[in-house]
């Protein structure tokens, strides 16, 4: 276990995490600074729900076996950009790219990788959009670019996905059933939910305020 002996020994090991949890608190913290700041435009957040998560050293070595990277701490940093992940769950899929354009835009912040799952969903109907971004961290010994994965996804493209995730955990999928086209339809519809949800709303903003 190369990378985690690595890990587990290297002087760097706790520093390095450090890094990348005090980015995650960094994106965090804007994306609710945002949050507020816009729900004063329709008494109502744009964002449903935060989710953040470290990689876990296992799921580290593993993808760095997958993809055949140097086991040092230096091709991790390189490669794994995904090391810091924060998950924003949103009401509507305009609400994410309001979200995306007023982060990204920030002086701090650099957009390094972009995948629009919305726009271009996978095959199998998974539907996100993906940022790697970096976040300067003001550590002891200066500031130091660090990246962060960044996933915006809908209510209803969150149940997808995590149904999604859970059902194919468990078996290997065999291609002669239906599973997938069925699971590709579900994704579809959710599409479909959230677009309605959105013009529902754009209907009710048109109307007249009665208590105005
Ligand atoms: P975890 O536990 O979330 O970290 P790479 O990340 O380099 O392997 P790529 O193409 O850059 O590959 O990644 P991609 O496809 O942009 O997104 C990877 C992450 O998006 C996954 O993380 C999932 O969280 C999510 N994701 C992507 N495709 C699907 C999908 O079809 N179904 C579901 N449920 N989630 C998906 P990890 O690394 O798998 O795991």
């Amino acid at each position: 276990e190369e990378v985690m002996e690595l890990l587990d020994k290297s002087e760097n090991y706790r520093l390095v995490f450090t890094e990348y949890r005090s980015a995650i608190m960094e994106i965090e913290t804007k994306l609710r600074v945002l949050d507020n700041e816009l729900s004063i435009d329709r008494d109502k957040n744009p964002i449903e729900a935060i989710h953040t998560r470290l990689k876990s050293p296992e799921s580290i070595l593993e993808k760095m076996r997958r993809k055949n990277y140097p086991k040092t701490l230096e091709s991790m940093r390189e490669n794994l950009l995904d090391i810091a992940g924060v998950r924003v769950i949103c009401d509507f899929i305009d609400d994410i790219y309001k979200l995306e354009r007023h982060l990204c835009s920030q002086s701090d912040i650099t957009v390094i990788r972009r995948k629009d799952y919305i726009r271009n969903p996978k095959p199998n109907g998974y539907r996100s959009l993906h940022l790697i971004v970096t976040v300067p961290i003001f550590l002891t010994d200066g500031p130091k670019e660090t990246p962060v994965e960044v996933q915006f996804r809908t209510m209803a493209m969150d149940f997808w996905a995590s149904l999604e995730h859970k059902l194919k955990y468990k078996k290997e999928i065999s291609g002669t059933t239906d599973i997938a086209d069925r699971l590709k339809e579900c994704a579809d519809r959710a599409f479909a939910l959230d677009e309605e949800m959105m013009q529902i709303r754009s209907d009710i903003d048109g109307m007249e305020c009665k208590k105005c």
